[in-house]
């Protein structure tokens, strides 16, 4: 079995596949943060950056997505084991009053196929809700929103985390369509990214 049978399964959404072989690799000895590296990460950047380009779209990604996701859950108890540690991890949800929440799942896909511990926090949050989940510890707070009358809540959770004493240990970033860098800005955030594949390289960039 090589990485690379593995990688093209992630590309076309093959979650079983994915599973049996990632199972099978295992078996055979090799290291779970190897399949991950090898395995599991290349063909969600590949996909990012696919997207990125308008080359697939949102249904693809989300079956690769759901295929990573299928090896991931059989690699999750291996890396424990073994102590691989995440590159970070990163608390992430919708704003308050907002419940699209396609675009988050993308994003909070590529991040864990990219190798960060993600904390989802689902639809709808609260500021207070979002800083109740960063004081488990995070490095990355990432808050999505999609109504130009819910995306005032992101300038209100960063005050909350200021008010909690948790602003300067915490990296905000923000998207969804009706954000801009301008508003990033504005807001204080400290990074904006416009899709998904951009969310795992500003993530990085922040924390690595
Ligand atoms: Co609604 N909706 N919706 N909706 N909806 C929009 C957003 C809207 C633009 C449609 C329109 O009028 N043309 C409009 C907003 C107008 C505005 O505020 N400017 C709108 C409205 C008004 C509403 C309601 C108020 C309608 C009503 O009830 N009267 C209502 C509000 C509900 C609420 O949230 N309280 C509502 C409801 C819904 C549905 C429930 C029916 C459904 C959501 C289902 C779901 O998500 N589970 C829905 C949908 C599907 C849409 C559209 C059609 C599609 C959104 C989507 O999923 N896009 C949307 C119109 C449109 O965009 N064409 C619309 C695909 C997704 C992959 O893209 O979410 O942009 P996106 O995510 C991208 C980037 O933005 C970025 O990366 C993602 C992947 O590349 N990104 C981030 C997102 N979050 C990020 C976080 C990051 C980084 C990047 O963190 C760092």
């Amino acid at each position: 079995m090589e990485f690379d049978e593995i990688q093209q399964a992630v590309l076309r959404g093959d979650a079983a596949f994915v599973a049996e072989n990632v199972e099978l690799l295992l078996n055979q000895g090799i290291a779970a943060g190897e399949i991950l590296n090898l395995g599991l990460v290349p063909p969600m950047v590949e996909i990012g950056n696919l997207y990125e380009k308008g080359e697939v779209y949102v249904p693809e990604m989300l079956i690769a997505a759901h295929a990573m996701k299928a090896g991931m859950q059989v690699l999750r108890p291996e890396l424990v084991k073994a102590g691989v540690e995440p590159l970070g991890r990163i608390v992430i949800g919708t704003v308050q009053g907002d419940i699209h929440d396609i675009g988050k799942n993308l994003v909070a896909m590529l991040l864990e196929g990219a190798g960060f511990e993600i904390v989802d926090l689902g639809v709808d949050n609260s500021p207070e809700q979002f800083v109740e989940a960063v004081k488990g510890g995070a490095q990355i707070i990432a808050m999505s929103g999609m109504l130009t009358t819910t995306i005032p809540s992101m300038p209100r959770t960063i005050q909350a985390l200021k008010d909690a004493g948790l602003r300067e240990q915490i990296k905000v970033i923000v998207g969804g369509a009706p954000v801009t860098q301008a508003f990033a800005d504005e807001i204080d955030a400290d990074g904006y990214a416009p899709d998904a594949a951009s969310a795992v390289r500003l993530a990085k960039s922040l924390i690595i």
